[in-house]
């Protein structure tokens, strides 16, 4: 009986001429384009692997402390700390003229290090503009410093060959209109509509004042008075895509009518790309349904502003390079998040870091940049793979003892080709037989010291094997 029950389950669920398709519901502000966009725009971002974030602004002057006192939040967080009064952090502008700061150096460390594209908070949730905004006074114009922030930044970026997506906070603690819950009297109502107006034309003029940026990366999105606003949301998205065809938008900016966010009612992906994996990775390409991602990392455990003392643990280059490796074994880009202090000064921390991946990336970039996940080859205990065309890397981190690396290749797929460590020589490889499942072994040998200045990949060449005979007949059992 309960043979006769699985039977047709097991069937329909596995065979594809029987599949009936998925049931949906129709949406009217659900997913733009279910599944990939593989236009030149997309295809090039999916293809940089490596981004920098950078979160600058007035928290950056706090760094994470306020009269002696450490906050232990995210830093550019702080203003919402019950220890310190509103008043005074709405004044820190005034102190704001950052000496050191130098787009042009900003840009250099992101090259070195090995970055496609960078991110930049324009505004974060305290509402304070980086860029002259004619629709608030809360503005770099007003500071001090007085000059364009947003203007250097993209200027000095775009000069390095490094794309440039714009961070914009929809949730702004400076405007009197924004609200947290969707609007319920007549004078909140009237306050809204001009908050929407008011996030409108800041878009738009961060997309006239800026046309180079690629992209832009919304937040501040998740209160209910925005996750409200699908209608006008998507109504926006299409104005901003008529204006700039090729930008891209991630899966943050706006929900469907269901207040679906990041995916929609049918599990489509709302946006270009899927922005909820922050400072996380996914266990496996499966829950990606494939679609493009990014991971938005910070250094210490959380906090994306300058922290003068970091509260928690802050991670190795090794730690990082291995989150970029893991994420691009995914298909997904990995963003590390860099937070300048109130004079334009990197920490030296940070710098430390960039320098050890960029050292990391001119050797092994080549796994990283325009490589691809690997789906027709199991995850091997060493490590992760990309591949790029005929081209397999196996990016090692765990190294085996005996210093043979074993790569299994599924019956009927692959044999190695040249096989050789990026940076350095080739490596011998010896065929290793088969197993029970007549899947092909090979044991590629390591030089002795492989590993002493940190993670490596192996470049293997994919030699096509499907026309194997299998070496014998399996056992029955
Ligand atoms: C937001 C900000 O609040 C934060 O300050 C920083 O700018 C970061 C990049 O974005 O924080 C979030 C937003 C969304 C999630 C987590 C933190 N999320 O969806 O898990």
């Amino acid at each position: 009986m309960a043979l006769l029950v699985a039977v047709p389950f097991g069937v329909q669920a596995q065979n594809k001429d029987n599949f009936k398709g998925r049931v949906t519901i129709p949406l009217k502000h659900g997913s733009d384009h279910p599944g990939r966009r593989t236009d030149e725009a997309m295809n090039r971002w999916r293809s940089h692997g490596l981004g920098q974030f950078i979160h600058w602004g007035m928290y950056s002057i706090t760094g994470g402390e306020w009269k002696g006192k450490t906050y232990t939040g995210a830093s550019e967080w702080i203003r919402s700390w019950k220890d310190m009064p509103n008043a005074d952090y709405d004044n820190l502008y005034k102190q704001f003229n950052p000496k050191g700061f130098d787009a042009k150096k900003w840009a250099r460390m992101a090259r070195e290090m090995g970055a496609g594209y960078m991110v930049f908070t324009t505004k974060h949730h305290d509402g304070f503009c980086m860029w002259p905004s004619k629709y608030t006074d809360y503005t770099v114009a007003n500071t001090p410093y007085t000059k364009d922030v947003v203007k250097q930044v993209v200027d000095a970026y775009t000069a390095e060959g490094i794309d440039v997506h714009l961070y914009f906070s929809v949730m702004d603690w400076d405007q009197g209109g924004w609200l947290y819950q969707a609007p319920k009297t007549d004078e909140e109502r009237a306050k809204w509509e001009g908050f929407k107006e008011f996030t409108r034309n800041q878009i738009f003029e961060l997309l006239d004042n800026y046309p180079q940026i690629k992209g832009l990366w919304f937040d501040g999105t998740w209160d209910k008075s925005w996750v409200s606003e699908y209608e006008f949301a998507h109504e926006l998205e299409r104005e901003i895509r008529a204006k700039h065809p090729n930008i891209i938008i991630g899966s943050r900016y706006r929900p469907d009518e269901y207040g679906n966010r990041q995916y929609d009612a049918n599990g489509d992906l709302l946006g270009d790309y899927d922005q909820s994996w922050e400072r996380d990775i996914p266990t496996s390409i499966e829950q990606l349904c494939g679609n493009d991602w990014d991971c938005g990392m910070t250094i210490a455990e959380n906090g994306w502003g300058y922290t003068k003392k970091p509260t928690s643990y802050v991670k190795t280059p090794y730690e990082l390079i291995s989150m970029i490796s893991e994420c691009n074994s995914m298909g997904g880009n990995f963003v590390l998040n860099f937070g300048p202090d109130g004079n334009g000064t990197m920490p030296p921390r940070e710098v430390h870091i960039a320098a050890e991946i960029g050292r990391w990336m001119k050797i092994n970039g080549e796994a990283i940049r325009g490589s691809e996940p690997v789906t027709d080859i199991r995850k091997q205990g060493w490590g992760f793979m990309t591949k790029k065309g005929d081209k397999l890397y196996l990016h090692v981190y765990n190294k085996p003892l005996n210093n043979v690396l074993r790569i299994e290749f599924g019956r009927k797929t692959y044999v190695p080709g040249a096989v050789k460590m990026l940076g350095d020589g080739a490596l011998k490889v010896i065929d290793a037989g088969r197993n029970k499942r007549n899947n092909r072994l090979f044991n590629i040998h390591l030089p002795e010291g492989a590993g002493a200045d940190g993670p490596f990949v192996i470049e293997m060449e994919l030699v096509d094997n499907t026309g194997e005979n299998d070496a014998y007949q399996q056992a029955l059992t």
